[in-house]
């Protein structure tokens, strides 16, 4: 298995079956350059390469999570440059590796997310805030629609009329009140971010991954199924499952009356 590589705009540390990505520009409050985004995207290869992996937290340094496109960048842009070959070469493989890895991605969102930077949060499979968190579809104030999957994932969470308010008046949203509208699983105190998180991470380092990763599955599909649609295709997946030694092992332990053993398998 290669080690990870070296990056300069991302911390990548593993331990204990936990993968965590931290963006790290916190001078910039972690705002997003495309060096950042591909080593981003390879940090995630990374993490669905090595089985040893079996959960994966993305969060940031300082301050700030992340304040979304870094700003400074588009005013050194070459003559051809198009902002939505940007955007394809760019946030979407990032967006799409997330959506696709199946393994559990944690968002802990320590600080501001915004722009891009949200984009990323929601595309997490679940997200846990420092009560210092916030969060701005920050497009709009710099006169654009959104981008990076947050027009796909915010209307999921939150609905279309508070995803339309949020998208169209920039208004920044306090962790409590991310909460109350389901766009974050739980906020914590700033000082219990960490601990939190690593608890969770823990849980899942431990957890049949395989099911895990098929359950991604099957609500990513069932997102744009008919109801037949998605039975057939919970039918199919479960078909694998059953077929995995995590299930095998859950099933003996539940027998034995004992604690399973998860392996990832
Ligand atoms: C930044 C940034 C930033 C550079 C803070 N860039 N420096 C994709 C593709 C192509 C086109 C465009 O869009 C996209 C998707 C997007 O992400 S669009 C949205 C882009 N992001 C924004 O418009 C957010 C801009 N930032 C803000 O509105 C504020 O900074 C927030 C609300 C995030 C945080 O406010 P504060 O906590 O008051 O912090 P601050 O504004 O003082 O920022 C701290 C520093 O970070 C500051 O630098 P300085 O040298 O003055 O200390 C900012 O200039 C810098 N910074 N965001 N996106």
């Amino acid at each position: 298995m290669p080690s990870p590589p070296d990056f300069d705009t991302i911390l990548f540390d593993v331990s204990d079956g936990v993968a965590t990505i931290t963006l790290n520009r916190p001078d910039r409050l972690n705002a997003l350059t495309t060096p950042m985004s591909q080593e981003m995207l390879a940090a995630l290869k990374s993490c669905a390469r090595d089985e040893r992996i079996r959960c994966v937290v993305i969060t940031g340094a300082g301050r700030g999570f992340s304040a979304g496109q870094d700003l400074t960048e588009l005013a050194h842009v070459p003559d051809d440059w198009t902002v939505g070959d940007h955007l394809r070469r760019g946030y979407h493989r990032l967006i799409l590796a997330m959506h696709d890895l199946e393994k559990p991605i944690i968002a802990a969102v320590n600080g501001v997310a915004a722009g891009a930077g949200l984009g990323v949060a929601l595309a997490a499979d679940m997200r846990i805030a420092s009560a210092k968190a916030s969060f701005v579809a920050a497009f709009i104030g710099i006169g654009l629609a959104p981008d990076s999957g947050v027009s796909w994932h915010l209307q999921r969470l939150v609905g279309p009329a508070r995803a339309f308010e949020l998208l169209t008046t920039g208004r920044k949203v306090s962790a409590e009140e991310a909460l109350s509208m389901g766009l974050v699983n739980q906020v914590v105190p700033a000082d219990a971010l960490d601990e939190t998180v690593a608890a969770l991470a823990r849980q899942f380092a431990q957890a049949p991954t395989r099911a895990i990763g098929l359950t991604k599955r099957v609500l990513n599909k069932a997102a744009t199924a008919t109801l037949a649609e998605a039975l057939e295709y919970e039918a199919q997946i479960q078909d694998i499952a059953i077929q995995t030694e995590d299930h095998r092992e859950g099933v003996e332990a539940f027998l034995q009356k004992r604690p399973p053993r998860f392996s990832g398998q």
